[in-house]
């Protein structure tokens, strides 16, 4: 099952603007100032800054927490039709027991929805349902979305190839699958330093693209270049940031991983290493089984070395065989993304159980992680809910409205309060948490969370807390 992961938040700038900003400020104010020199950062050791803090220069790779984005290219993305029609197609016969069902619910009238949606609701979300009101009357693709996966396959799955492109209103596109609300460059300037990547076929399997969702859910977005060039304008204009990028989740079948890992690598290669000097600024990381703690890179090393960006690739490694550079890491080897044990998440509360749960586990987690791996991988804080499309389905059919409709409603709240109690509750227990990542980091305390676990990461570090 795929976590339809991600989150309408117009509230709560003001918490940017009095706590984001003028973190990033300060920080900009007091980093190296001969920005034009891009081919290697301050050498002076009282000034160099890394990722904006001094206290990190000397922190290996792995014993910093870096903020993260999920689903970092979901936008620009345009519902896939075809796939999804296809999709539809596939799914006949599961569905097919529902359809009677469903075609009651089809026909249910937009007011008769939009007053369950108020029923179910506090007054406070009845805008929600007023919305939802609006928009069911000027389209059905409310219910089409709903309802596809378990209609009368080839009847409705071709009335939707036919008429989603024109259906989907953009707004819908954008709540349901937008995950940052902003391009990569912005995210990188706001000062994310993790994107991570969920990656298609589109064409005929010919374009790699960026996409979010599956199935009948899936939207397809931009290819490599414009999002790779984003990526290698600001690595060359911020010579002391470090950056991580992940290539995960993906959605297509297995088959096509071989062209989409061949595809992603190629162009890395193109984007990152220099073809004269043959200079790579991605970087090579110790075996990941290595117990030797000092054979990881520091920021202050990686920053020297102009190799400041560090290359993960999920479910898609595999599939490069012999073919992989050493600058591709095995997300798996070293890494346990939360997602492990928030799968089946829905809610906040269920989101704090599964988080408490887990660390408080720790000592016994360890033991097993060690046990099957020989050492211990680092940890994540992937602060994210969201709805499964089946969820959205059984939740008609059960005459329940979603409580949240937008992933930007979804994440306000888990950003705040709740993510700077798992990073209180948690970061005593495990020695490296390698992310903190979750969706429109623009309503959130993500950067306050960052810098609270990376103040105890410089503490520990001079504490020479050991490997375990
Ligand atoms: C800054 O970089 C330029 C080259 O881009 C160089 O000429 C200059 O000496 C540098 N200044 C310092 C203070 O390093
Ligand atoms: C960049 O800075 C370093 C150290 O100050 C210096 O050695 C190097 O020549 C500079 N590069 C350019 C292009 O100015
Ligand atoms: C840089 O500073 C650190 C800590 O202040 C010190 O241990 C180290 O020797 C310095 N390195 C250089 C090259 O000056
Ligand atoms: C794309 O590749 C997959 C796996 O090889 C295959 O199942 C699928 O039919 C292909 N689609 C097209 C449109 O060629
Ligand atoms: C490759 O390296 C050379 C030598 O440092 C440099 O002049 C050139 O601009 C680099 N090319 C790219 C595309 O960064
Ligand atoms: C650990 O790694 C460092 C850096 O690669 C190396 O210099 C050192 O010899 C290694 N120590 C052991 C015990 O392998
Ligand atoms: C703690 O982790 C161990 C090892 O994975 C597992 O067997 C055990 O069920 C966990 N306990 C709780 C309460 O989650
Ligand atoms: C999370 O759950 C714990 C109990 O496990 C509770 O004490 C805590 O207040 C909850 N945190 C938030 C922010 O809801
Ligand atoms: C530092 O070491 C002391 C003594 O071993 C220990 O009590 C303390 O918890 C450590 N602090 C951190 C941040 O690791
Ligand atoms: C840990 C980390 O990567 N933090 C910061 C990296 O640098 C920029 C500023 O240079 C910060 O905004 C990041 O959050």
């Amino acid at each position: 099952m795929t976590q339809f992961c991600s989150h309408i938040a117009p509230l709560i700038l003001i918490f940017h603007v009095l706590f984001t900003n003028a973190f990033i400020d300060n920080q900009i104010l007091k980093r190296d100032t001969n920005t034009t020199n891009t081919t290697s950062a301050t050498t002076t050791n009282e000034t160099l800054l890394c990722n904006g803090s001094a206290d990190l220069c000397d922190l290996r790779y792995n014993q910093v927490t870096y903020p993260g984005t999920h689903n970092s290219a979901s936008y620009n993305l345009k519902f896939d039709c075809v796939t999804s029609a296809k999709s539809c197609l596939d799914r006949v016969a599961p569905c097919a027991e529902e359809y009677t069902q469903c075609n009651i619910y089809y026909k249910v009238h937009c007011e008769a929805q939009t007053s369950i949606c108020k029923r179910r609701n506090p007054n406070y979300l009845h805008w929600m349902c007023d919305i939802f009101d609006r928009t069911c009357k000027s389209t059905n693709a409310w219910c089409i979305i709903w309802l596809v996966g378990c209609a009368e396959a080839s009847k409705l799955c071709n009335a939707w190839a036919n008429s989603c492109q024109s259906t989907v209103p953009d707004w819908m596109i954008t709540c349901m699958w937008d995950n940052a609300g902003y391009p990569v460059l912005r995210q990188l300037d706001d000062g994310i330093r993790l994107l991570n990547f969920e990656m298609c076929l589109k064409n005929d399997n010919k374009t790699v693209v960026f996409c979010h969702g599956n199935g009948l859910y899936l939207a397809t977005g931009l290819e490599l270049d414009p999002v790779f060039s984003e990526i290698k304008e600001f690595m060359d204009k911020n010579p002391n940031e470090v950056v991580s990028l992940e290539f995960g989740h993906i959605n297509d079948k297995g088959s096509t991983y071989y062209t989409i890992s061949h595809e992603i690598q190629s162009y890395l290669e193109k984007y990152f290493v220099n073809s004269t000097t043959g200079h790579s600024q991605m970087v090579q990381l110790p075996p990941a089984d290595s117990t030797n703690a000092t054979a990881w890179p520091t920021l202050r090393q990686m920053i020297e070395n102009d190799q400041r960006l560090v290359i993960w690739f999920a479910e898609l490694y595999d599939s490069l065989g012999s073919d992989v550079k050493p600058w591709v890491h095995r997300l798996d080897n070293y890494y346990i993304p939360s997602f492990t044990y928030t799968g089946d998440v829905f809610t906040p509360q269920q989101l704090n159980a599964s988080f408490t749960q887990h660390c408080n586990n720790a000592t016994a987690l360890m033991a097993a992680d060690k046990q099957l791996w020989k050492y211990n991988r680092w940890e994540t804080i992937d602060d994210t809910v969201g709805y499964v499309p089946q969820g959205i389905e059984i939740a008609l059919h059960t005459h329940t409205v979603p409580n949240n409709l937008c992933l930007k409603d979804l994440a306000i709240d888990v950003n705040y309060d709740l993510l700077m109690y798992f990073v209180d509750t948690c970061k005593e227990k495990f020695p490296y948490f390698f992310r903190i990542r979750l969706d429109y980091y623009s309503q959130s305390y993500l950067f306050q969370a960052v810098k609270k676990m990376n103040e105890y990461n410089v503490l520990r570090a001079k504490n020479n807390t050991k490997f375990p």
